[in-house]
């Protein structure tokens, strides 16, 4: 079945003229769909090998959706375009297919190079954990089961370290020692979790800047979107990896680390975008582990595209031999950075919580 031909499937009354590959996630097929009628739909094809039940995934994203909908009837969310047999998804030969209304006069941000970008975002990601801040988690199924659990990407990445499929462990011996002496890293925030000492939320757990669109001209918050990792998770996740993709002075699989540096005013935009939101709900232990969730959300990544370079490039879209490996090294020089200026970012928030 051809693409025209699927995205058919998602028009009344109507036809799909033209379908253009359209931004830069690294997990599903994204197309921008122009029709006979000119109505214009965004196509995805849902990455199946990575999110197995579909069925769950976009039952979760429907109900977060029409919660939102029905609870802030004004904001803007992501909408789900049924197919014209009334369903949530198209199931054929050649896989799964969603369909999301597109959400015009949008832009999304891959590097960041103005930090008031970054408040705007903080503000952004912040009022999406207030919003879901009542839903009842438990009507969501786990979609990757323990997607931030860092002990157990640890336990795996050693395993693939032990099983070396590729013969690539002996090209990576720094990378892997940067991992295995930052172990102590892993049990911090899930054992938190496990004893009930930071509370489990609602969270996104994939809150790059790029999933969040801006209105093109104004940059004020249109939507938070790439709805697939919503999840319970700490709030810790949502605001690291926001760090991780944010803060980063160049592009994720930048080759020429001189050029990567972590932007500390960017992180403190951030906070303080995040923090005015969020700041009378979280709790104490959560607020005192923000800064550090920065450095546990970038290891934990780095980590993730180290052991996907030495599985063969199986998880992670690339578009070039060895991405995966310049993407690690790039995380792991974030790190590096953070983990020198842990004290200014701790006091910063303290002093934005006091
Ligand atoms: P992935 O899981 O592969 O990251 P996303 O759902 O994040 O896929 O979509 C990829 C990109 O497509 C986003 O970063 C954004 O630029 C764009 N996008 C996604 N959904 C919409 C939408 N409803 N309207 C406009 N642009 C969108
Ligand atoms: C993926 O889907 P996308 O491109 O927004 C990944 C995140 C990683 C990120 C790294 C479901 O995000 O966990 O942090 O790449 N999403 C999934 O860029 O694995
Ligand atoms: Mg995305």
């Amino acid at each position: 079945m051809d693409e025209i031909l699927i995205s058919s499937c998602f028009l009344k009354n109507d036809h799909a003229k033209e379908i253009i590959p359209y931004g830069s996630g690294h997990i599903n097929k994204t197309y921008l769909v122009n029709s006979v009628r000119g109505n214009t739909f965004l196509l995805q094809q849902i990455n199946n090998n990575i999110f197995t039940d579909v069925d769950s995934l976009m039952r979760n994203i429907d109900l977060i959706t029409s919660y939102i909908k029905c609870h802030y009837p004004t904001k803007t969310t992501l909408e789900i375009i049924k197919t014209i047999e009334n369903k949530l998804y198209l199931s054929t030969n050649d896989g799964y297919y969603r369909g999301y209304k597109f959400i015009n006069n949008s832009t999304s941000i891959d590097i960041v190079t103005d930090p008031n970008d970054m408040y705007i975002c903080g503000k952004g990601f912040g009022e999406f954990l207030l919003m879901l801040a009542d839903f009842d988690a438990k009507l969501l199924k786990e979609t990757i089961p323990n997607f931030h659990n860092t002990e157990s990407r640890f336990t795996d990445f050693m395993l693939t370290c032990k099983k070396d499929v590729k013969n690539r462990v002996s090209l990576c011996k720094e990378e892997i020692e940067f991992v295995t002496s930052r172990k102590k890293y892993c049990s911090r925030i899930i054992s938190l979790l496990n004893s009930g000492e930071m509370p489990y939320r609602v969270t996104h757990n994939d809150t790059k800047i790029n999933n969040i669109l801006l209105d093109k001209d104004t940059h004020e918050i249109l939507s938070v979107i790439d709805l697939d990792t919503v999840m319970p998770g700490s709030v810790c996740y949502d605001f690291g990896d926001s760090i991780r993709a944010g803060c980063n002075s160049a592009a994720e699989d930048e080759k020429d680390l001189s050029k990567v540096n972590f932007m500390i005013e960017f992180f403190k935009s951030y906070a303080r975008g995040y923090l005015e939101q969020t700041k009378n709900k979280l709790t104490k232990t959560e607020i005192d582990n923000l800064a550090f969730s920065g450095i546990l959300m970038t290891y934990e990544c780095g980590m993730r595209f180290l052991t996907d370079y030495l599985n063969g490039d199986t998880y992670f879209k690339t578009t070039r031999p060895n991405q995966n490996l310049d993407r690690a090294r790039n995380q792991f020089k974030l790190v590096s950075d953070m983990e020198k200026l842990l004290p200014e970012m701790e006091e910063y928030i303290a002093s934005i919580c006091k």
